[in-house]
């Protein structure tokens, strides 16, 4: 091997023995619980509802299934861990019937080992371990893990983010986020890195991370959540979130062009056939493996 190629095998083990395949990019379908995700935009929220949404993204080509229970959109306040759990469980539990890799992202250890208990396979963390039981709750369940960058809270973290260098700043992070994971268990071939866009980050740091997503490849396979996000409004003169599908198609490629294989999204269908059209020409290339 080259000492500049990445030294990852493009696979992620899962618990029980299987793994993703990432020889090819593929789509994570966000699947969110939260009440400014509840379609009566209220407490009523139907568990058939988020289950209709999960069939859509599994019929449409998700790899793998992202349930949220807490918004970490810029702004958000925190939930606390019982009312997280209540969001989480049952539709960790209901989406066994789906035969996909199920996510659960969440900040919190005790939401992570509920919904590992639930039957979840993979831990996604956006503030890559803040909390110290995290990495060892994850461990226990044989599961994947996904660490993020975040530079402060969801509730503050855009006030005023500065970096010196920031694919630096993140890449170290990082690379000290899997290290701790792999000292409490965790198996390396089981992590993936996500240089966390929009979390405490402007456009030209979001845009320098994404520019630089190869930097990442050595640490783990590298997911990328740029959907509906704030960045793409400020590259699309002030696009409302229902105006920006296009714009985060376009940062999709560029991503996985750069070195992602792992594509968070609210738009499965689209995103699976654009990453299919551009991967076969990456391919024809000779671009890619
Ligand atoms: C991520 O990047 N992001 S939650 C603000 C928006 C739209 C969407 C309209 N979890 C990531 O999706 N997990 C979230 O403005 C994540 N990577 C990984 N691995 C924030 C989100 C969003 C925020």
């Amino acid at each position: 091997m080259r000492a500049d190629a990445p030294a990852r095998v493009d696979s992620v083990a899962l618990p029980g023995g299987g793994a993703l395949d990432l020889r090819a990019p593929r789509v994570m379908g966000i699947l969110n619980v939260t009440p400014d995700s509840f379609s009566d935009g209220g407490r009523h929220f139907e568990l058939s509802d988020a289950l209709a949404g999960a069939r859509a993204m599994a019929a449409a080509g998700a790899a793998i299934l992202d349930v949220g229970g807490e918004s970490t959109r810029p702004g958000a306040e925190p939930v606390p861990a019982a009312e997280e759990r209540r969001r989480v469980v049952p539709l960790v539990e209901a989406l066994a019937e789906l035969d996909l890799p199920i996510s659960i992202d969440t900040r919190k250890a005790e939401v992570a080992g509920a919904a590992l208990r639930a039957g979840a396979a993979l831990v996604n963390d956006v503030t890559g371990l803040a909390d110290p039981d995290m990495a060892a709750v994850t461990a226990e369940h044989g599961a994947a893990l996904c660490v993020g960058h975040i530079q402060g809270e969801p509730a503050t973290m855009q006030r005023d983010p500065r970096y010196d260098d920031v694919v630096s700043a993140v890449y170290e992070s990082l690379a000290r986020a899997c290290e701790r994971a792999v000292a409490a268990g965790v198996a390396s071939e089981a992590l993936l890195v996500d240089p966390g866009i929009g979390f405490g980050k402007r456009l030209e740091h979001n845009l320098a991370l994404l520019a630089n997503l190869e930097r990442f490849r050595s640490l783990a396979p590298v997911v990328i959540g740029v959907s509906r996000k704030r960045m793409l409004s400020e590259l699309l003169e002030g696009r409302p979130v229902e105006g920006r599908l296009a714009g985060g198609l376009g940062a999709a490629l560029a991503a996985v062009r750069n070195g992602a294989r792992v594509v968070r999204t609210h738009d499965v269908g689209e995103t699976v056939d654009a990453l299919r059209v551009a991967w076969a020409i990456e391919r024809a290339a000779g671009g890619a493996p």
